[in-house]
């Protein structure tokens, strides 16, 4: 039965402030939007770095870029896609989607959500300013000691990204922390963690992830900045440091990083094609072990970044073997996805569903070229060839962009009330998947003829000028494929927001709820009996009748426990509040303030101490 809602009350609770005030908003929906929206900018600012240099390499000889910027322009393209685009993106999507698809009003911490966020931003213009003060990081995306070290790159260019990146590297960890403690505790009654949406599932993995891969960067660029500030010499051979242990720390977590962006992709992809397919997802568990494994594995890869150093033999052959049974556990999934397309009676052909067979179809070719260069001695031939650059963006562009498109055309009328228009969706796809396969699968031949990555020009005659030419083109027809889907969603805008609460029929929570959601996602908390709440097919329609009523009167949503989601408590969460941008600005003055002058720090440092005394004032419940 249900009791009467306040809806007055409810709305007075959960507004969100509008002008100069929107600054302290802290709810999920409002902080995942922004997260959305800003990586997706820098998605196209990292986007266009490529098309240059891609226009720089479409000819032999050519001098549209000096050798100095086109070094800056890919490691500001690797560092924008990887540290601004694709985790913030996947985060961005976790801290929208999760709370909706769990059944919460909110995400456990809204406040350390929104700090989150403003890191993130502060992070990522101070990386733009840099580019343009012609002052922007230079030793790609994976920065290098010693090129990286005070001898090598005097200038303040390193130190961008030292200081850009450390600091980044809090709102990556802050979203994992708050994701995680909303998944395990914020579940509705009944959602046992055997019930949990797979996206649910593989944004609890991302989060641990970055909880383990993060730190060991964050240190990592800590110590080159003491090296390169105050003379310390982790990495400094001449006085007994190491500048293998950079890569080591770099790459324990840059591997699993690429995980940590697909495996959210993944699970965009579970959600999407039992939907299209009009069946359940064939083999939830295993795909969700897999998700865990694949997780667990991740971290013990590494050193197949390092076979062209001084690693032992041993070492080589069990990385590379990790490295190739990786493959198991993401063909569990390749298997699962391609079997409920084929057991589907009921195909329905829309723009989401296109997207995704798209990416199995590039994800498997990424995945093909990944065991290629797991084995050591091809990685020897083909290393910091063009070779490797087609193989990473197999499995980024296809293994995330992909999938991130599917997620787009399949949310955007939760997340705007529209939907976005079917024709343009599917030239959007042909021109993406015709204009990636031109540019990319050429690149690996490319690689095989020799032409090394990370060079600004070459000289007629190497046989590498008509390849890249066909690479050039088909970059620019993938970039107008995007344009397409930009078009796309302006012009959804210039409809009214009509679309209903479960445009595709879709059987998980955030369908429950109107499209887009009430700030506070449901007056009501349904109990859940089964993994897809909202399909009949399984004796019951709708969600349970049984429904959980949280106080209307302040911010409260149901706690429940980690396993079974046994309801046990009410938990009250905050409001907004000014605190989180200021607390980021202080942040922000101890590390980007340490590119000028190290007084900065202590100045941040005593900043940031009044900005958690605010934050952590006792305040009036409910206020
Ligand atoms: C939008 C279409 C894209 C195009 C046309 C493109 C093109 C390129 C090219 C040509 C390079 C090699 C530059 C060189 O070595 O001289 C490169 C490097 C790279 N790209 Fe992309 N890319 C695109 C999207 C992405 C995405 C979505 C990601 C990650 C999610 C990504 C990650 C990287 C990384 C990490 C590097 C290495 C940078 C370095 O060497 O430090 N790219 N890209
Ligand atoms: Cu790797």
């Amino acid at each position: 039965m249900k009791e009467t809602v306040n809806y007055q009350e409810l709305m007075r609770v959960w507004r969100n402030p509008t002008g100069l005030a929107s600054l302290t908003l802290v709810n999920h929906k409002a902080v995942g939007l922004r997260y959305i929206v800003t990586a997706f900018v820098f998605f196209g600012f990292g986007g266009l770095l490529a098309l240059t240099m891609l226009l720089q390499l479409s000819r032999p000889g050519l001098s549209i870029l000096s050798p100095y910027t086109y070094n800056q322009f890919f490691t500001m393209h690797g560092t924008t896609q990887m540290f601004l685009f694709a985790v913030p993106v996947m985060e961005g999507l976790g801290i929208y989607l999760v709370p909706l698809m769990i059944g919460a009003r909110d995400a456990a911490f809204p406040r350390l959500n929104a700090f989150g966020y403003w890191v993130y931003l502060i992070a990522g213009v101070t990386l733009y300013a840099s580019l343009l003060l012609g002052r922007a990081p230079d030793a790609g995306w994976f920065n290098y000691v010693p090129l990286s070290g005070p001898e090598y790159s005097p200038n303040v260019n390193i130190d961008f990204y030292t200081a850009a990146i450390s600091f980044l590297e809090i709102a990556a960890l802050v979203a994992a922390v708050e994701l995680i403690v909303t998944i395990f505790k914020l579940r509705a009654p009944g959602m046992s963690i055997n019930r949990m949406p797979l996206f649910v599932w593989a944004i609890l993995v991302m989060s641990f992830m970055i909880v383990f891969a993060f730190p060991p960067l964050v240190l990592g660029s800590i110590m080159l900045q003491l090296d390169r500030m105050v003379g310390t010499h982790f990495f400094n051979v001449a006085a007994g440091g190491n500048p293998l242990l950079w890569q080591h720390l770099f790459w324990w977590f840059g591997h699993p990083e690429v995980y940590i962006i697909a495996i959210p992709a993944f699970g965009m992809i579970s959600m999407v094609i039992p939907v299209f397919a009009r069946r359940h997802i064939i083999g939830y568990l295993p795909v969700a072990l897999s998700l865990l494994t694949i997780g667990l594995v991740s971290f013990g890869l590494w050193v197949h970044h390092m076979f062209t150093t001084s690693v032992s033999f041993l070492g080589m052959s069990l990385f590379a073997a990790a490295s190739m049974a990786i493959a198991i556990p993401s063909g569990v999934q390749v298997f699962a996805w391609v079997g409920t397309i084929y057991e589907s009676r009921r195909l329905l052909w829309r723009t989401p569903l296109l997207f995704s067979s798209g990416f199995v179809v590039l994800f498997v070719l990424g995945g093909i070229t990944g065991v290629m260069v797991a084995s050591v001695p091809f990685d020897w031939q083909v290393q910091d060839s063009h070779f490797v650059t087609a193989h990473f963006h197999y499995v980024l562009i296809g293994g995330a962009v992909f999938p991130l498109f599917a997620g787009l055309y399949y949310w955007y009328p939760k997340l705007t009330g529209r939907l976005l228009d079917e024709r343009l969706g599917r030239l959007s796809f042909w021109l993406m998947f015709v204009g990636f396969n031109v540019a990319f699968f050429t690149m690996h031949y490319t690689g095989f003829m020799g032409m090394p990555r990370r060079v600004s020009t070459y000289m007629f005659g190497r046989g590498w000028d008509t390849p890249m030419l066909i690479t050039a083109v088909g970059a620019f027809v993938l970039a107008a494929g995007i344009a397409v889907t930009l078009v796309a969603a302006i012009s959804a805008h210039t409809r009214p927001a009509d679309a209903p609460a479960d445009p595709w029929g879709g059987g998980t929570l955030e369908w429950a709820t109107a499209s887009p959601p009430p700030p506070y996602n449901f007056e009501m908390i349904p109990a859940v009996n089964h993994r897809t709440p909202l399909w009949p097919a399984t004796g019951q329609v709708g969600p349970a009748d049984t429904y959980y009523h949280p106080r209307d009167d302040q911010r409260e949503t149901i706690g429940t426990s980690i396993l079974d989601a046994e309801p046990q408590q009410r938990v009250l969460l905050a409001g907004n509040s000014v605190w989180p941008v200021l607390l980021a600005l202080a942040v922000a003055i101890t590390f980007i303030g340490s590119i000028v002058t190290l007084v900065a720090v202590p100045i941040g440092a005593f900043l940031s101490f009044i900005a958690i005394a605010g934050w952590n004032w006792p305040r009036e419940v409910g206020a």
